[in-house]
């Protein structure tokens, strides 16, 4: 078998040199009857092959060649060249691949619904379906790409994007396993709705009904009772939020942890703040090459203010308030007992916050216990509030965490002060292991698909997911 070269691997170190790749056609095009030219593609990279009839290639390989269809998947074996003036539209714009042979490997249909090449420029906002570009090219809306997202996938800012998930994913494991956490995995189908309230998919269970876990926050508080003492879990997370909102999902990706403590809850949100800055300090080190090409389309990619000490920036909802206040911003207090920040207001306090204390990395702890889960703590100086915090990264929320109820009494009374009735089927367990005595614990869950949005300043969450679910969208 010939060797094959991968397409990012090949360099001027190579000119003269003959090599075989195995790549998808990007582009292909007939110059003269002597002359053709392919855009070869392989993960994102492009280098440009050129085939011209001279012994022993015949003016029909030249057609052959120029004629094979978009997408396809061919092997070919060449000359690597300087091409006469560099290729621009080429990743890898001094090199050119001279053709001796040419393989399929696998045929593309001859028309695609959309062209990867088209894809990669970035979704203009708000625009409609079959709307022409400046240079009259039909726009490719993100629906568009959505619909077709295994093309989409293939374009250099997807192949990036998705590293930076798996980056993000493979993180936050590392932290969590060299803090000695177990990795856990709990049931998604349950007999209660873990975070309450109505945003909870019900299914038929047979004979009854059951539910698509909202978060894996009962299992996990199961696990400390169970002493496992730290564990976390990377898992799908349903919410049936018709919220038809750039930064909703009805299934993303959790990552949960759950930790005892000794002294104060403080301890578990130093570790949630640890594991941020790691997460995120290191994207920006082992993805630096995949942020370089994101950047391209988006900017502000990896262009994240982190504290200077390595902390996030510590304040209190009613600081948080304060500072929104003092900014002019209309807020009523009252309201904000009831309902905590609307997305305004935090990307609004983002702006202050980074004006006034230079980082995009802040925490606000201490929510009105009215605004949190049933399960949160409230705060023993003043049950008002409850020992509960949420990290923000550009004035976007990116993680939720407390310090949980470990005392079966006063969890039912937390319950029953939220409309919950602790008799009720599927929480039977959960009081259980509370029962039977479960050590002072807090922790906390991030969403993954809003971690890599804002980490790298997408637009839209489902650009961040690989195949979104919104109230609107089941396929593919
Ligand atoms: P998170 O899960 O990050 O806490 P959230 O659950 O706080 O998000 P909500 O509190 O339900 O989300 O809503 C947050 C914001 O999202 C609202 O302030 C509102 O701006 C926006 N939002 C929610 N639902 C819709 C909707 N159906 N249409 C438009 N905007 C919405
Ligand atoms: P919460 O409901 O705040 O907390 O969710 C945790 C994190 O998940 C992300 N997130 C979402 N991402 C995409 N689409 C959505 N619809 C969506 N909703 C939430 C956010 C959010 O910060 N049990 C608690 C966590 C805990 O206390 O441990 C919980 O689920 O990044």
């Amino acid at each position: 078998a010939v060797p094959v070269t991968r397409v990012k691997e090949l360099s001027e170190d190579l000119y003269e040199k003959e090599v075989t790749v195995v790549a998808r056609v990007d582009n292909a095009r007939v110059q003269s009857a002597k002359l053709a030219f392919l855009m070869l593609r392989e993960q994102g990279t492009k280098i440009q092959a050129v085939v011209a009839a001279a012994e022993p290639i015949s003016r029909q390989m030249v057609k052959w060649t120029g004629g094979l269809s978009v997408n396809t998947i061919v092997q070919v074996t060449g000359i690597v060249k300087k091409p006469g003036v560099p290729v621009s539209s080429a990743t890898l714009s001094n090199l050119e691949l001279h053709i001796r042979k040419v393989y399929v490997i696998a045929e593309a249909a001859q028309m695609l619904p959309m062209q990867v090449k088209d894809a990669e420029r970035p979704p203009p906002e708000g625009a409609d379906e079959g709307q022409l570009d400046s240079e009259g090219t039909p726009l490719v809306t993100l629906k568009t790409r959505l619909d077709n997202r295994v093309l989409d996938l293939q374009t250099e800012t997807s192949q990036a994007i998705t590293w930076i998930s798996s980056g993000v994913a493979q993180l936050f494991a590392e932290y969590m396993i060299k803090s000695g956490s177990r990795w856990i995995s709990t049931p998604k189908i349950a007999g209660a709705a873990s975070e309450g309230g109505s945003n909870v998919f019900e299914i038929k269970y047979f004979k009854r009904n059951a539910y698509l876990t909202q978060s894996p926050q009962l299992y996990k508080q199961m696990c400390i009772a169970g002493d496992m003492e730290n564990v976390f879990e990377i898992a799908p997370v349903f919410r049936a939020e018709d919220s038809n909102t750039h930064r909703h999902l009805t299934e993303f990706t959790g990552l949960d942890f759950e930790k005892t403590f000794r002294h104060h809850y403080h301890e578990v949100l130093e570790f949630a703040e640890d594991l941020l800055v790691f997460i995120l300090s290191e994207l920006k080190v082992r993805y630096k090459d995949q942020i370089a090409v994101i950047q391209k389309s988006y900017p502000k990619a990896g262009d994240f203010r982190l504290p200077k000490n390595g902390k996030a920036l510590r304040l209190k909802y009613m600081e948080g308030l304060a500072l929104l206040k003092e900014a002019g911003v209309d807020v009523s207090e009252q309201e904000r007992f009831e309902n905590d920040f609307t997305t305004a207001m935090e990307k609004q306090l983002g702006q202050i916050i980074r004006e006034k204390y230079d980082t995009d990395f802040y925490v606000l702890d201490k929510f009105p216990m009215a605004v949190r889960p049933f399960y949160t703590k409230a705060d023993p100086e003043d049950p008002t509030f409850s020992n509960s915090y949420d990290f923000f990264m550009r004035g976007e929320e990116i993680m939720s965490g407390a310090q949980r109820i470990n005392d079966v009494k006063e969890l039912e009374d937390s319950m029953r002060a939220k409309g919950l009735e602790p008799n009720q089927e599927g929480f039977e367990d959960y009081l259980a292991a509370f029962r039977q005595g479960c050590p002072p614990h807090a922790g906390g869950g991030l969403g993954l698909n809003r971690i890599v949005m804002f980490f790298l300043g997408l637009p839209n969450v489902r650009q961040a997911t690989l195949f979104p679910r919104d109230p609107q969208r089941l396929r593919p």
